[in-house]
């Protein structure tokens, strides 16, 4: 079985991890890990260049989550971190002392940067840092949606200017209102090698409970993708990361108001899109099959099944990998997988 998911980072990172655990469960390969093939994209939107190195978010939060490797309580960088070299850093009045790249987090940066430098693509240097993490024994493969550089760039105002997403996120914790965003080179951008036949051979793509708007919907504007995803054949089902009204974690609430989105279950879904929706524009065409809500929002999940959606509600909150893996089995049976 091919499943493909795009990813952000926490929430995405966290699902995956679930849905690894009920794959091994259900497609057992008889040496622990699953026969299924688990292609992740993840959203490099968040990356950026700090201290003369490479840093990609999502991709190691991806990484850590499934290399078992991530601080947990924190949903991104290493467990027993340090911050040694940062704080070093900050004394030579080096970097944004609002943003900590712990000791080991560096050595993945630096490991990256020098295979960048020797030529390798994003996608190469990935694959190089998941062999430590055994990813491909657990059956996953983590591409960066795309190899050229993209960046999300926060337009604010007082004065109007743009500042890089992880500023807005972490330094303003989102409470800056957002004009909009820029994803500079977004636009010539191509999909990175492999990323459109995971969206066209797989059984089933999921659009994880990752942010909307900055993550998954940063993956979605890459170019060709979501054209890929309104003509696979694989069933695509998403998770809603709104849960009553607001995200369980982080700000997606201000990122869909930067976009004219109400922050509700069923909201996110019409704009991701029902697939096959010739009322959509034609470059923006629906993307999913189905919709999984979280209980609090069954109003939402019976509203799209009026508008032919498949939709459902059940318990969503991750609590832990067990829970987890229940949530990705509900939304394989949602298409009934
Ligand atoms: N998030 C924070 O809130 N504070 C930090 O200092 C911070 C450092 C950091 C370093 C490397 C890295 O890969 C991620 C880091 N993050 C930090 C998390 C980051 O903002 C998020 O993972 C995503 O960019 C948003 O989903």
């Amino acid at each position: 079985m091919k499943i493909t998911v795009l990813s952000g980072g926490v929430g995405g990172a966290r699902f995956t991890r679930g849905l690894l655990a009920l794959l091994r469960d259900r497609l057992p390969d008889g040496r622990g890990g699953t026969t299924a093939e688990v292609t992740v994209v993840a959203n490099t939107g968040d990356d950026m260049w700090l201290h003369g190195v490479r840093v990609c978010p999502d991709l190691d939060t991806l990484m850590y989550t499934l290399g078992g490797a991530v601080h947990e309580d924190q949903g991104w960088g290493r467990r027993d971190e340090s911050s040694r070299v940062s704080a070093d850093l900050a004394a030579y009045d080096v970097g944004w002392e609002w943003f900590t790249l712990g000791d080991l987090d560096l050595a993945t940066h630096l490991a990256r940067t020098q295979w960048l430098h020797e030529g390798l693509t994003l996608s190469e240097a990935t694959e190089r840092l998941t062999r430590r993490w055994d990813l491909a024994a657990q059956g996953v493969r983590l591409l960066p949606m795309s190899d050229q550089p993209v960046e999300t760039h926060v337009v604010v105002d007082d004065p109007e200017r743009l500042i890089h997403f992880e500023e807005w996120w972490v330094r303003h914790r989102a409470a800056l209102p957002a004009r909009r965003f820029e994803q500079v080179g977004l636009a010539t951008a191509s999909a990175a090698l492999g990323v459109l036949d995971a969206l066209a051979d797989a059984d089933v793509v999921v659009l994880p409970p990752s942010n909307p708007v900055v993550s998954v919907g940063t993956v979605l504007a890459v170019p060709g993708v979501r054209a890929a995803l309104a003509s696979t054949s694989a069933a695509v089902v998403g998770v809603s990361p709104i849960v009553g009204g607001a995200p369980v974690r982080g700000m997606a609430a201000e990122c869909l108001a930067t976009i004219g989105v109400d922050a509700t279950a069923e909201a996110v879904a019409r704009h991701y899109g029902l697939r096959g929706d010739r009322t959509r524009p034609a470059d923006a065409p629906g993307v999913l099959d189905a919709w999984l809500v979280d209980t609090v929002d069954a109003d939402a999940a019976t509203a799209l099944a009026a508008d032919g959606w498949r939709a459902a509600a059940t318990g969503t909150l991750m609590h832990d990998v067990p829970e987890t893996a229940r949530i990705a089995a509900a939304a394989l049976a949602l298409v009934g997988r």
